[in-house]
């Protein structure tokens, strides 16, 4: 996955014409995109084959089950050209591990969720759950721009690891928190999809990333 503008698309669209319309538009601004339960069952599977042709895509289905199902979900999303999957690490190590040997290693397990409700179950356990991951051998976390502090914190805990950071605009985080923090991408949704402009709302967040690289 390069490391360019540090932007992860979250295309969270529901029909196929919105999803190339979006992705035209920033497909310059953005290193990756994260396709979710909205896009593919709303466009079907294929459509992680196609963006896959354009950007690498990271299948977000948030895999939460035990070890062998993990594993057939992860193969299926890696058959259709999916870089890295996302799933759940509160299902304990054996399948979070079911999913890295499934991806090779190209997983991002879930910590702290970036919603309010994210405060209720998962913080309380989130250092617990990076800690899981990095014993694993996944390839990073997900972790919350709406508390950048907690990005911080769970830093120290996985050390090289990656860290890609969702609740930016739409949810209040900002772009330049997370990346001081300690992010190293920061997934956008709405703040790019919902706008008039996405191209330009793609160039406006990757400006102020460039910014708080400085
Ligand atoms: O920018 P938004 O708020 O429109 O979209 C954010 C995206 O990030 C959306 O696809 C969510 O499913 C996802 N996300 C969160 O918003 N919070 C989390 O804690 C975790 C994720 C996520 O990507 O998990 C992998």
């Amino acid at each position: 996955m390069q490391k360019s503008s540090r932007i992860i698309l979250a295309l969270d669209v529901t029909s196929r014409s919105d999803a190339r319309r979006v992705v035209e538009a920033v497909r310059d601004h953005v290193d990756a995109i994260k396709v979710n339960w909205p896009l593919i069952l709303a466009a079907g599977p294929e459509i992680v084959r196609e963006l896959s042709k354009v950007k690498d895509v990271i299948c977000d289905m948030k895999i939460a089950d035990i070890p062998n199902t993990n594993r057939l979900i992860v193969e299926q999303a890696m058959a259709l050209g999916a870089s890295a999957v996302i799933c759940h690490g509160f299902t304990g190590d054996d399948s979070v591990k079911a999913c890295v040997d499934a991806a090779k290693g190209q997983v991002f397990v879930v910590t702290e969720m970036s919603h309010p409700g994210g405060r209720q179950f998962t913080a309380p356990v989130a250092d617990r759950l990076a800690a899981l991951a990095k014993a694993a051998g996944a390839r990073g976390i997900v972790a919350p721009a709406t508390r950048p502090e907690r990005i911080a914190d769970l830093r120290r805990i996985i050390g090289d690891m990656e860290i890609i950071s969702p609740g930016v605009g739409a949810q209040g985080g900002r772009a330049s928190d997370a990346i001081r923090a300690g992010a190293d991408y920061i997934i956008v949704g709405r703040a790019i999809y919902e706008s008039p402009d996405p191209k330009s709302a793609a160039e406006k967040l990757a400006a102020e990333v460039k910014d708080s690289l400085r």
